[in-house]
């Protein structure tokens, strides 16, 4: 429950980001320096209707309707493990003490609680989408703040009749997820998945990738990239070596109303998540701390093997030191310069 918060919230700052690359062109007026009496009090005009103006500080109204997946082998999954709906709110910090949702029907509310400064999330889990969608219905989703320095203020987000999930689930390819069982992190690791489309009345889809460190649940990277694309790298260096991490795929279907000051967005995601272990220490084939003749002897069959998805190569093709996916002279000198520091690192 709380990494699906985590992800529902960074999964908002994402829209956030989006928003963000808007111009502000307020701001860049207020900065005149110009001494002429009417420019600057043309600016101070300005600047006192944005003042004025109370929804120039709640920048979202998100809803996310969510399907998560778990995918352990080379298969893609086919059943999700959970469902969510979750709405938020995203103002700045300080405008807004308080906030509640009324659904569609008018008369049902559900609070919003604060999850962080300027941030108000209600989410809920579902056992399947049908009561998912019957919940949180077509229509008007009202959301009403209060208190901080804004006052009661109204924000709006309508959800069409007909859902927009992804064509598809995500899925990391077989070679993949190979790589994600012994990932060296000192190299990039190539993430390959299944392509989709969003479809109507959907107005674009949207990938992330987002990784987590198993042990702690803090993100440790993500992106968002377009939805067309069917790779994607995360850095060398981005990962440390001996841990464990859960790597999220979404795919997300978006109908988004940007005004200007305020973005409002439904989206319809689903997210598959696999395991990912980076190795400890590299070329230290049988795990003992030392690269010697007996990790060679685990080396050697597997560089006259060659491919990864050969069905003779060790599940997770171990030996692929640098992570492309097959056993060659690349890895071999990864292997000797390990070979000759003997002792791990
Ligand atoms: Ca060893
Ligand atoms: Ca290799």
């Amino acid at each position: 429950m709380a990494m699906l918060k985590r992800i529902e919230r960074l999964a908002g700052a994402w829209v956030d980001s989006i928003v963000e690359n808007e111009p502000h062109t307020g701001a860049a007026q207020g900065s005149s320096r110009s001494r002429h009496f009417w420019w600057i009090a043309a600016v101070l005009i300005v600047l006192g209707l944005l003042a004025s103006s109370a929804r120039a500080a709640v920048t979202a109204l998100d809803v996310f309707y969510s399907q998560y997946y778990y995918q352990f082998s080379g298969t893609p999954p086919t059943f999700p493990y959970s469902y969510y709906y979750a709405a938020r709110l995203t103002t700045d910090p300080g405008d807004v003490a308080s906030a509640t949702l009324t659904l569609p029907d008018g008369t049902t509310v559900l609070p919003m609680p604060s999850i962080g400064p300027g941030s108000f999330l209600y989410q809920q889990p579902f056992f399947d989408d049908t009561s998912l969608l019957a919940s949180f219905p077509a229509g008007d989703y009202v959301c009403n703040a209060s208190g901080g320095t804004l006052g009661p203020v109204q924000v709006t987000v309508n959800r069409k009749p007909q859902p927009y999930w992804p064509d598809s689930v995500p899925a990391y390819t077989a070679a993949t997820i190979t790589a994600m069982q012994n990932a060296n992190a000192a190299f990039d690791l190539g993430l390959e998945f299944n392509a989709w489309v969003a479809p109507a009345p959907a107005d674009f889809g949207v990938n992330f990738v987002i990784i987590y460190d198993a042990l702690t649940g803090s993100v440790v990277y993500s992106a968002g990239f377009n939805a067309a694309d069917t790779a994607h790298a995360i850095p060398a260096g981005t990962l440390t070596r001996g841990r464990s991490y859960n790597a999220f795929l979404y795919f997300s279907g978006r109908s988004q109303i940007f005004d200007g000051t305020l973005n409002r967005l439904v989206a319809y995601d689903y997210a598959t998540y696999a395991s990912l272990f980076t190795v400890a220490c590299v070329g230290d084939l049988n795990r003992d701390s030392f690269v010697d003749d007996a990790d060679f002897s685990i080396f050697a069959p597997a560089y006259d093997t060659l491919l990864c998805d050969e069905p003779t190569m060790p599940f997770g093709c171990p030996a692929d030191l640098n992570r492309d996916g097959s056993v060659d002279d690349a890895d071999f000198s990864i292997f000797a310069a390990a070979y000759n520091d003997l002792i791990c690192p």
